[in-house]
């Protein structure tokens, strides 16, 4: 997959009222500014012509573009994110995304999905079931997608209390290969896949970008870091403090196409 385009969202000052379950702390919002402009840059170095929305103080998370919409090639699905309080960032994104890529559809109610719940490994999607995605969205998703000549299919992670989205627990490198936590839940169709797995006390890093060449690796996970760099990829290390502190990772921040 390359990668022509971004969308990415600048956190606001409400950017700590947002939904977290960790015990980190509050975030720094200052520090989470300059985190999120040394991300937009390395997207950019990767080639990426950036669109940059404004902070949207009345969306706290809208900073994680990623779960309000799924880009399949040159067509997007409009989510409808699981977290009542996410479901008014899809209108900003809606209307960014309509001069760039066709809408192919959106997720109804009662249907729920997270775009960090889906994981494209080249013309098959795998969609989480999680807290945030809930089988009546992933199934819209699938009958999209499929229309679209894709393939897809759903994994459980409902049962993997610490696994946020999919795409916490991990990541598609490609050429058949994905970065996984250990004990991330894998799919019945995932058997044709290689596994990388991420050392003790390195999970967070398993949420990891890959940009045209380059891949986008969390900052402060020096075994992950190395292990990749060995296995030929061009790695880039970005800070993501202050986004860890707020559930979210390297792939939230970014709608890719
Ligand atoms: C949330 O809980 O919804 C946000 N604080 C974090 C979302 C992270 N998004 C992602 O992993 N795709």
């Amino acid at each position: 997959m390359r990668f022509s385009r971004a969308i990415v969202r600048i956190p606001g000052q409400s950017y700590a009222d947002g939904l977290t379950t960790s015990d980190e702390g509050r975030p720094d919002i200052h520090t989470a500014c300059v985190q999120h402009a040394r991300y937009c840059q390395a997207l950019r170095d990767c080639g990426l012509e950036l669109t940059v929305l404004p902070a949207d103080e009345a969306q706290p998370d809208g900073t994680f573009v990623e779960d309000t919409a799924v880009i399949a090639g040159r067509v997007a699905i409009i989510t409808r994110p699981g977290a009542p309080s996410r479901r008014g960032e899809v209108a900003a994104i809606t209307a960014a995304l309509q001069s760039l890529v066709p809408k192919l559809g959106q997720i109804e109610a009662p249907g729920t999905l997270d775009g960090g719940d889906v994981c494209q490994a080249d013309e098959h999607f795998f969609i989480g079931l999680s807290a945030r995605t809930n089988e009546a969205g992933a199934a819209q998703l699938v009958a999209l997608l499929v229309h679209h000549g894709y393939t897809a299919s759903t994994v459980d992670i409902r049962a993997h209390r610490t696994l946020l989205h999919l795409k916490s627990g991990l990541s598609y490198l490609g050429e058949r290969r994905f970065l996984a936590q250990p004990g991330a839940p894998r799919g019945a169709d995932m058997s044709g896949y290689e596994f990388i797995e991420t050392a003790v006390g390195e999970s967070y890093a398993a949420n990891c970008v890959r940009v045209n060449d380059t891949l986008l690796v969390a900052e402060g996970y020096p075994q992950l870091a190395a292990r990749l760099t060995d296995l030929g990829y061009a790695v880039r290390r970005i800070e993501t403090s202050e986004f860890r502190k707020m559930d979210g990772g390297l792939s939230c921040l970014s709608l890719r196409f």
